[in-house]
């Protein structure tokens, strides 16, 4: 090792050394009180924001032309390094300041405009302060350069300050950037990096990215898995419909258009309802689409109505609806938009604006799918023939709510289901519907709820798994169909959320395997068949107490526990002579008992279910419910830490609250 300083002396100008320092430190310092401004949250999404930052620079370098691998360790300490073989971040002195540009780049908020004049924009990131943000977010940061031949190191301690100044540490004859963080525990509630985030993370950048490759390693369980992909967004289609059933191959255009790349690829299966569409705007996911998106739908819809009415396969002044055509279809849309080009709409970055990208999908969809369909006429029978089938599927739903609906106005409760405990009260949007567990709890339940505004739904059994079959086959099934009937509002395309007879849809389910199983079932059908539902923040897990402590020489007295925590503050409280009983389920509690920790408003906890990633949600899902049960067990093998409601925990962001 060698522990000369820099060889460049400090210049003379830098009079401004310790103004600049203060200044950087109080940036650092308002990251740290406002960690959501600047990476939306401090829960796990937030978290991963610190490596999608450091990643990014890694990938804005790549990009450049400045080396293909990307290397992602989890440390066996919590900490995590992203290494690239880029040029190697600068380390020459700033004049004015007297810092090394390295220094600056990781404590300066204002790097965007001053020492980062990047060309064009990539990363949908922070505008070059990403890195500063992650340094302000950490207990300790360490940047090593190689570069010129020489090894540099500088590092970083609580949340930016500088802990040892950039020095040279050795000779090498690698280029590139290594940085290294640990997550600072007093921003983070958990700062425990989820392995499977990452690697879907990097796989997608991977498919984006075609050419690059990302390998992510992990110390804690000695695995290593490499992400590459040489023709991107078609292998990209193809991973996503790996648990499906496919129908036609896999179609992919690209194009230019005023100056805007675009790639497309897309496949549809059937036995899939869904339509599933990921967009990109310069290799960020725009999760709600913009007018890249709109232009791809319109052109679909167009040409295929162009073609299915030129080839004489609809009636005069019939015509296909996009929705019908979407159904059960895969698609990736990848736009390059210049960067004076680039405008979002909305608060946030997940909807593009650029009014140009919607003619440029429109016409390249249109023309390119249009000869597809002409090469390809049999493939586009059998597409007209599927979406007229949706069509189909679609009207019969709405007449069956429809009926539902009637039959609603004339009897009440009986004619849904005789199992319904239905509230009194109409007022829609208050009233609560449970879905129990068994029939026991469901008496319970049914005893000690409000009747004036909560009804109960008893479920017999584990409900089907619907993932993948199509709408015929949910409403046939009878629990659903009870449970589609008593919500009222229709089901799939034609769910109609303002027509919901609830507005909360709460799961009531033991604490165990067999409960989170049951949850897991229910949230399937909600995500596939009601996803309005679960949008609106409606459907909810209800928390029933894992412990109750009381005193033995009074046991009426109970103190409810949902935590191990509350559980050690329980005992402390009661002191000497306390009694612990563990509950497995529901059904060992009384009506009473059941209301008031589980249903009562004013002393319950309830879990809003959430969608915090739906593509990650997607996948999960196919793995998780699919045809084939051998990935699932493969994934299972892989993810030694999985448990059925932790993994859905980990994406369905659920939020604790009353009331
Ligand atoms: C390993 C994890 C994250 C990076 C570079 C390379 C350069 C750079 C990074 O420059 C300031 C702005 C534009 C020149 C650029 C090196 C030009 C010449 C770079 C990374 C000064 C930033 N030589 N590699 N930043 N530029 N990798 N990986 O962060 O004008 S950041």
């Amino acid at each position: 090792m060698n522990d000369e300083v820099m060889e460049a002396p400090l210049p003379a100008a830098a009079d401004d050394y310790d103004a600049s320092s203060i200044e950087l430190l109080s940036g650092l310092e308002g990251v740290r009180k406002r960690p959501g401004m600047y990476i939306g949250s401090t829960n796990l999404t937030g978290l991963h924001h610190l490596v999608w930052e450091i990643v990014d620079n890694a990938v804005d370098e790549a990009v450049n032309g400045y080396g293909k691998k990307i290397t992602v360790t989890l440390h066996k300490d919590g900490s995590l390094s992203v290494e690239d073989e880029g040029r190697g971040v600068p380390v020459d002195i700033h004049q004015k300041t007297g810092i090394p540009a390295v220094q600056l780049i990781y404590t300066a908020l204002h790097a965007g405009g001053k020492f980062n004049s990047k060309a064009y924009q990539v990363s949908g990131g922070l505008h070059g302060v990403g890195a500063t943000v992650t340094n302000a977010l950490s207990e300790w940061l360490k940047v090593t350069v190689y570069l010129k031949g020489k090894i540099y190191e500088i590092s970083f301690k609580d949340g930016g300050k500088l802990d040892v100044p950039l020095r040279v540490i050795g000779e090498t004859r690698k280029h590139g950037t290594t940085v290294c963080f640990k997550p600072d525990p007093t921003i983070f509630p958990n700062t425990r990096f989820s392995y499977e985030t990452i690697a879907n993370r990097l796989e997608e950048k991977s498919y984006l990215l075609a050419g690059v490759r990302f390998v992510l390693v992990d110390e804690n369980t000695n695995t290593k898995r490499e992400y590459y992909c040489e023709h991107g967004l078609r292998e990209y289609v193809a991973s996503l419909v790996r648990e499906k059933t496919p129908m036609g191959e896999i179609i992919d255009f690209s194009g230019e258009y005023n100056g805007i790349r675009m790639e497309v690829a897309l496949q549809w299966c059937t036995q899939d309802y869904n339509e599933n569409i990921y967009s990109y705007a310069n290799d960020v996911r725009t999760a709600d689409g913009g007018s890249h998106e709109t232009g791809f739908k319109q052109g679909l819809t167009k040409c295929l109505n162009d073609w299915a009415q030129a080839s004489g396969l609809l009636k005069a002044g019939v015509s296909l609806e996009g929705g019908d055509i979407r159904e059960g279809l895969t698609a990736v849309i990848s736009v390059k938009v210049p960067e004076g080009k680039l405008e979002y709409e909305g608060q946030t970055k997940g909807k593009l604006g650029t009014p140009e990208a919607l003619p440029a999908l429109t016409s390249l969809v249109s023309t390119r799918f249009s000869y597809y369909l002409n090469e390809h006429r049999d493939f586009g029978v059998d597409l007209v023939k599927k979406c007229e089938a949706s069509r189909e599927a679609r009207e019969a739903a709405r007449k069956a709510r429809e009926a539902a609906r009637g039959t609603r106005k004339k009897t009440p409760e009986l004619i849904i289901s005789d199992k319904l405990a239905a509230a009194q009260g109409k007022n829609y949007k208050q009233n609560e519907l449970f879905i129990v567990e068994g029939d026991s709890a469901g008496g319970s339940a049914k005893t000690g709820r409000d009747r004036s505004y909560q009804a109960i739904l008893p479920l017999r059994g584990k409900p089907l798994n619907t993932y993948g079959l199509p709408i015929s086959k949910v409403t046939e099934n009878l629990e659903f169909s009870t449970l589609i009937q008593t919500i009222g509002a229709g089901v799939g395309p034609d769910f109609d959320v303002e027509e919901s007879h609830y507005g909360k849809i709460i799961i009531m389910t033991d604490a165990d395997t067999d409960g989170a199983h049951i949850q897991t079932l229910l949230l399937t059908f909600f995500y596939n068949f009601m996803k309005p539902l679960i949008d609106h923040g409606m459907v909810y897990i209800a928390q029933p107490p894992l412990y109750s402590v009381y005193r033995k020489s009074d046991a009426k007295k109970h103190i409810y526990c949902w935590s191990e925590e509350e559980l050690e503050k329980a005992r402390n409280k009661i002191g000497p002579g306390y009694g612990i009983k563990r509950y497995k389920g529901l059904g060992e509690m009384n009506p009473s008992q059941l209301a008031e920790t589980t249903m009562n408003r004013a002393t319950r906890q309830l879990l809003r279910v959430e969608i915090e990633d739906s593509l990650l949600l997607e996948k999960k899902m196919s793995i998780l419910m699919g045809k084939d049960s051998s990935p699932r067990w493969d994934w299972i093998k892989e993810n030694v830490r999985f448990v059925l409601d932790d993994e859905f925990a980990s994406i369905l962001k659920g939020e604790t609250q009353n009331g």
